[in-house]
């Protein structure tokens, strides 16, 4: 984290205090040997002041480093600090924004002298600030592509690298690729297809890293996230870091009896999911997460998208629906869709034969396959920026180990009785998922006829085989627009980039 200084308004109020202080002396005084003893205090004092602005500095990052293990407001006075003659009075309190703060600091130097100079810095700080990744119906890090006339987004898509579209697919929204996007001699259809809709050569977009797990079970823990089902806590914060807890855990929901959620959840393991869900929250996954069928909320919104992309009229969609079921299941690994054990006759998985011919770690300086930059393919793995997922070791191409379950479903808590395979427990019709779904490596999957994703998908690699035809809705709730909205605000606790966002610097007087 970078803090924003404004070092240049900082000289330039000091040197008008210079001047104006040399002025009123010279009105007193009047001789030139005043002047130039006063010039040396000048000196002196514009020195403290700049002093006193750093330990002013200081306290606001001492606000910003508490912070960032406990959500607790607190007034800290007279804090010195070693080796300074400095001292800093910070003050952190919420704001009407959730998981938002104002810091308030005054820098005093030096500290015990009548003749100090105080410097005072305020700032608001976002928690776990939401990425951009989630302001997409569809954003893939490596490689965008649209393969067929009847794919439908409704809503903005995206990519890190290249963005393909064949056969003339439609997009109602932006288009945005890192490289280029090609639509092959067949223009996109709905507004994607117009120039002004189309964006490539973009700024990367960073995607939220979960590598490190434990900081989402620690909030999971803090919160008091959960999930039940008829009544029976399934998930107490983390499932999987108790003694007898196997980690891998199998969800299904039923109109009677869905899934509850309830805020931040983790599951160390696998998780398998189906069927009706309720509440709001975010499940955070150690490994895969298998959409083994269709998911839907119970209290879906009315409609899956506003009626128009008019911003007035999307705030008041999420205005409206920002209380209905809304989740997201954010896998470390990957996520699967369908029975992935059915690989044989017209109706198989399939998703295998794309996703086995992605994945490798060897893609050089610019982190995006297929670009022949230095280092890529050249059979080297450079960890400073060939290790994506920052798990210390390469990563070559998706196999089978990837896709299948770490344990035997029946070893899962929460099997039902008579499942004795995955094939069991899952399908290769899925047409209706809803939710915000993020994983750091694929999602890969077959569908069903007539699929629709009510929400989005946010992945390193994708390998969805469609039949028939599928539509991407993006649930406008999910996007970060609305993070600094406290009327449209839903705190769903997704994955972040950063920890701590400065999100508006001060220097007040
Ligand atoms: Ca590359
Ligand atoms: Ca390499
Ligand atoms: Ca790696």
């Amino acid at each position: 984290m970078e803090i924003f200084r404004k070092k240049n308004s900082e000289k330039g109020q000091i040197m008008v205090i210079g001047i104006l202080s040399i002025a009123v002396l010279l009105v007193i005084g009047g001789t030139l040997v005043f002047v130039a003893v006063n010039d040396r205090i000048q000196s002196v004092r514009s020195e403290q002041a700049t002093k006193a602005f750093y330990v002013a500095d200081a306290g606001i990052e001492y606000a910003i480093y508490r912070l960032r293990s406990s959500s607790a407001t607190f007034i800290a006075s007279n804090t010195s600090i070693p080796n300074t003659d400095g001292t800093f009075d910070v003050s952190v309190s919420t704001t009407d924004i959730v998981n938002r703060y104002q810091i308030a600091s005054t820098g005093h130097y030096p500290d015990a002298s009548e003749a100090r100079v105080n410097r005072n810095i305020s700032v608001k700080i976002a928690r776990d600030p939401p990425a951009q990744v989630f302001d997409y119906s569809y954003f893939i890090n490596n490689w965008g592509w649209y393969w067929g006339r009847d794919i439908t987004a409704n809503g903005d898509v995206r990519s890190n690298g290249r963005f393909d579209f064949v056969n003339g697919p439609r997009v109602n929204g932006h288009i945005y690729a890192g490289l280029e996007i090609d639509d092959h001699g067949t223009p996109v259809r709905g507004t994607g297809g117009q120039a002004d809709h189309q964006h490539q050569y973009q700024e990367k977009v960073d995607m939220p890293n979960l590598q490190d797990i434990s900081y989402y079970q620690t909030k999971a823990i803090n919160e008091s996230g959960s999930i039940t089902i008829d009544g029976s806590v399934l998930i107490d914060g983390v499932y999987g870091d108790d003694m007898g807890e196997t980690g891998n855990l199998v969800l299904i929901g039923t109109s009677p009896d869905p899934i509850e959620l309830n805020g931040t959840v983790v599951v160390t393991g696998d998780l398998v999911i189906k069927g009706k869900v309720i509440g709001q929250g975010t499940i955070y996954v150690g490994r895969n997460a298998y959409i083994a069928d269709n998911i839907d909320y119970k209290n879906s919104p009315p409609s899956p998208r506003p009626v128009s992309e008019t911003a007035s009229v999307c705030d008041n969609w999420v205005q409206a629906n920002k209380d209905k079921d809304l989740f997201c299941v954010a896998a470390k690994e990957n996520i699967i869709m369908g029975d992935y054990t059915d690989t044989s006759g017209t109706e198989q998985w399939y998703a295998h034969n794309w996703l086995f011919s992605m994945g490798t770690e060897d893609v050089g300086q610019d982190g995006i396959p297929d670009t022949d930059d230095t280092g890529e393919g050249d059979g080297l793995f450079t960890p400073v920026y060939e290790d994506i997922d920052g798990d210390g070791v390469f990563d070559d191409n998706y196999n089978w180990s990837d896709i299948q379950t770490q344990t035997d479903i029946t070893n899962f808590t929460n099997v039902p009785a008579g499942v004795t395979s995955f094939g069991d427990i899952s399908s290769l019709t899925i047409n209706k998922v809803e939710g915000l779904y993020y994983t750091n490596h694929a999602f890969a999957g077959r569908t069903g006829n007539a699929m629709v994703f009510n929400g989005t998908i946010v992945s390193k690699d994708e390998a969805i085989i469609y039949r028939n035809n599928i539509t991407f809705n993006y649930d406008e709730r999910a996007n970060s627009r609305y993070h600094g909205d406290p009327n449209r605000f839903v705190d769903l606790g997704l994955p972040s980039v950063e920890r701590m966002e400065v999100v508006e610097w001060e220097e007040t007087d």
